[in-house]
């Protein structure tokens, strides 16, 4: 535990925290991709089982953080999961603290609340879906998901199927660069967008194995930065990229034409694919975070042997 676990009340599943006592791989996953606004029932159900069973099928203990009764939580119980699953209060790291000091019933964490508090409690890796962006429009709008920053703020691995390509891809890898956040690619060449193994765009490095990632966190400069792994899509569950992208300008044009902005952008975009692609992107995405969660166990497991 660090001061920070300390001073924030944070409480740590007692399976979770002998893991991490003994040195045994621990992977944290985060609650909004499983609550309403990450993903429809029952396909939330499914993927938070999918993506546990992945974890402990690679001898890692999964750690899904969230606010509960006012407490920041890492590892749930099953009742924990029942709320989780029902969820609709988005927290991303700004938030944690409002959400503590004003004792809120649930708060799902996003991206980057996630990797805040999985080093608040001493893990080094995190498994999610696919990261938050720069926005397309972002000259105007100025929105860039508070994801980037944490990935900077933090030491943790975040495993990821990279973004979703109604982002800013480019930008999202520039500002990655800026912000000093190494990229990796796992076994594949190519920056994955989501739903598709590629849109054309380099990843910095390819690595090929767990053993080196792991090294590449160990060998960081900077105290307090992350690590961004993107392991493309099965490829069984590909959804081309030339079959996606109208249907994910459609919900783009959706969200301008409502007005939304803020935290809500991302959710209401979400929900849109979801229905433009008649829910043919669920499969697609509860296929790639079981896959990424599997390969966080690896991660995990190699950074384990690494101490
Ligand atoms: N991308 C997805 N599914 C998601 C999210 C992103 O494909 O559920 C969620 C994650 O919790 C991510 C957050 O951290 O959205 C980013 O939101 P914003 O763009 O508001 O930063
Ligand atoms: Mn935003």
């Amino acid at each position: 535990m660090t001061s920070t676990a300390a001073r924030i009340g944070l409480v740590v599943a007692d399976e979770v925290a002998t893991a991490l006592a003994e040195g045994r791989p621990v992977v944290a996953m985060e609650s909004t991709i499983f609550s309403n606004l990450g993903l429809p029932a029952p396909g939330n159900r499914e993927a938070f089982d999918r993506c546990e069973a992945a974890v402990r099928a690679g001898g890692a203990v999964p750690a899904v953080t969230a606010l509960l009764d006012g407490r920041p939580r890492v590892g749930l119980t099953a009742d924990d999961v029942d709320r989780v699953l029902t969820g609709s209060s988005k927290v991303a790291e700004r938030d944690v603290p409002v959400a503590i000091a004003q004792r809120w019933a649930e708060g799902m964490t996003t991206v980057s609340a996630s990797v805040a508090l999985a080093h608040a409690a001493g893990i080094e890796v995190f498994a999610t879906g696919g990261i938050g962006g720069v926005h397309r429009g972002v000259d105007t709008t100025g929105d860039i998901s508070a994801d980037l920053d944490a990935l900077a703020s933090h030491p943790v691995v975040t495993v990821c199927a990279g973004a979703k390509a109604f982002l800013d891809l480019p930008r999202t890898l520039e500002h990655l660069e800026a912000i000093g956040v190494p990229v990796l690619g796992w076994r594949h060449d190519w920056f994955p967008a989501f739903y598709s193994r590629s849109v054309g765009l380099p990843v910095p490095h390819r690595v090929e194995d767990a053993a080196t990632v792991a090294g590449v966190l160990r060998a960081r400069l900077r105290e307090d930065t992350g690590v961004l792994l993107g392991v493309p899509i099965p490829e069984a569950a590909e959804i081309p990229a030339e079959e996606i992208e109208a249907k994910m300008l459609r919900a783009l044009a959706a969200a301008a034409e409502a007005g939304v902005t803020g935290p809500k952008v991302t959710p209401f975009i979400l929900a849109r694919i979801e229905a433009e692609t008649d829910g043919e992107s669920i499969p697609a995405n509860l296929a790639l975070a079981e896959n990424n969660a599997a390969v966080a166990a690896e991660v995990a497991t190699a950074l384990s042997a690494l101490r």
